[in-house]
């Protein structure tokens, strides 16, 4: 585990997300790796590939693994990103909320258009981030993140983005996600736009990582992934962490890992709830 410096908090605080080199010692990446390519032979069950038939690469995906794979369980302690997490945000504890595996094969086309994370989920407050842990190499051309510099910092939530969506109806898209994201979704009215387009106005911040690096980033962060057009496979994991001030906030619509009959806290209460979020770390 290594702790941040003070320019890497600094970094966290100004621009929304933070590049935190050799952040993990390649043995455990290396287990993690292990276990991504068992997940891929037998998914959880919000687990699969997101590419459709007959289409190049493959874009899998899996999430929300620590409550039914103790290997997964173990690897959000063992990595020491938590500490990390705390110390960006100064929060005096952070609890899991969901770990997300990523893995892009040579060719995948699929990919994350601009997005927060903040408006999928059943959580709000100004606490919470994500550590996007690189399992292989990643550069601009094998789909790296992209962030837009300081965006945590608009106050403002954008509509979230479902591309492979697109131009479905409402019954559709309920059909291929679940119930309630329809409404959820026309409930925002500012769309993201196509930043990049505006280079006076948008600084866009993009990482080469290394198998072992994080990027630690607010969940208000305006980020992307596009295809990878690389030759090798492109793998990530990502821990999603809750903070001092974070609260239970169960939108209907919001991602269906942790629903209000799954918790014990009322909407609005501070995460506490050992069971469903465990408490990873503690000053
Ligand atoms: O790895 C990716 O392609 C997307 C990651 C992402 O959007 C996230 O971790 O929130």
């Amino acid at each position: 585990m290594r702790a941040l410096d003070d320019s890497e908090v600094a970094t966290f605080r100004s621009d929304g997300v933070v590049h935190i080199r050799n952040a993990v010692e390649r043995e455990l990446v290396d287990s993690i790796l292990t276990s991504v390519q068992d997940l891929m032979t037998s998914p959880g069950r919000f687990g699969g590939s997101m590419t459709p038939e007959g289409s190049q690469g493959m874009f899998f995906q899996d999430r929300y693994l620590h409550p039914t794979r103790s290997d997964f369980r173990s690897y959000a302690t063992d990595c020491g990103l938590a500490v990390t997490a705390a110390q960006a945000t100064a929060s005096s504890q952070m609890r899991l909320y969901y770990d997300h595996v990523f893995v892009k094969e040579p060719g995948t086309q699929e990919l994350f258009a601009w997005h927060q994370d903040r408006p999928y989920w059943a959580v709000d407050g100004t606490q919470i981030c994500s550590s996007w842990l690189a399992l292989t190499d990643a550069n601009a051309q094998s789909s790296a993140l992209e962030f837009v510099q300081g965006s945590h910092l608009w106050d403002q939530t954008f509509k979230p983005e479902y591309p492979a969506l697109e131009g479905l109806s409402p019954e559709q898209v309920e059909a291929a996600l679940w119930k309630g994201v329809a409404d959820h979704i026309r409930s925002f009215t500012d769309e993201c736009p196509a930043f990049e387009d505006f280079p006076d106005l948008y600084n866009i911040l993009s990482f080469n990582v290394e198998p072992g690096d994080a990027l630690l980033f607010d969940f208000r962060t305006v980020h992307r992934s596009g295809p990878n057009d690389g030759t090798t496979r492109r793998a990530a994991i990502s821990w999603r962490w809750l903070g001092d001030d974070a609260f239970w906030d169960p939108k209907p619509g919001a991602d269906p890992i942790i629903q209000q009959r799954d918790t014990v806290l009322k909407p609005g209460q501070l995460i506490s709830d050992d069971e469903v979020f465990p408490l990873i770390h503690r000053q």
